[in-house]
């Protein structure tokens, strides 16, 4: 079963919430870096900044981070080596603010992921959490700064979020498996 959450202003809506919460925070946004974990918050990072950038009139660095190497239960060789996928390769995160942004968090391991292999590449002055959806669950101690909803699931449920760059539409569905 499918239930339709969000439509796309429901999305737009909550992503410029996202950037003037972040603009708040930092009070402006001349240290900051917006990190996009792949697959779906890149694009969602790549949304936020370019609000920041039509708000602020000032250019806004994202990057996209592929934390499969650093996941603590889904490496596939344990002594394989870590690579850090954080692209472009010259981006610096060293004493900046880093928002890591993502479509869905849930227990928390992917952000864990995601905070060892940006300290692998530099020193950021501080690092903070962007969702789209926090749909509980968490099995270790992290939590989102900004989100834009809370969906309570299930565990048999999932939370789908289409982004039209890959999905053709931008929409938040759950579904009772
Ligand atoms: P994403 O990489 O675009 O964020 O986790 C890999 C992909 O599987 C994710 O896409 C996510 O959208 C999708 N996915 C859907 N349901 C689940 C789920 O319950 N757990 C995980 N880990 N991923 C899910
Ligand atoms: P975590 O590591 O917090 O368990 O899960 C977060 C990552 O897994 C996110 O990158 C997200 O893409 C994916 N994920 C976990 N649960 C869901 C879900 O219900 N729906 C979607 N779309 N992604 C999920
Ligand atoms: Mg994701």
């Amino acid at each position: 079963m499918v239930k339709e959450i969000w439509d796309k202003p429901a999305m737009q809506r909550a992503i410029v919430r996202i950037t003037y919460e972040i603009i708040e925070r930092y009070k402006g946004v001349d240290e900051l870096v917006l990190v996009g974990i792949k697959t779906r918050g890149v694009y969602l990072a790549r949304r936020i900044g370019d609000r920041l950038e039509e708000i602020e009139k000032k250019i806004i660095p994202v990057g996209e981070l592929d934390i499969t190497s650093y996941r603590d239960d889904r490496r596939v060789d344990i002594n394989q080596e870590k690579i850090s996928n954080l692209e472009p390769k010259n981006l610096n995160i060293t004493n900046k603010h880093v928002v890591l942004v993502d479509d869905v968090l849930y227990t928390g391991r992917t952000i864990r992921a995601a905070m060892d292999a940006l300290i692998a590449t530099g020193r950021p002055k501080s690092i903070a959490v962007a969702v789209l959806v926090d749909r509980g669950h968490r099995e270790l101690p992290i939590k989102a700064d900004f989100v834009g909803k809370n969906i309570p699931t299930a565990l048999s449920e999932q939370v789908a979020v289409n982004v039209k760059e890959i999905d053709g539409i931008d929409s938040i569905e759950l579904i009772k498996l």
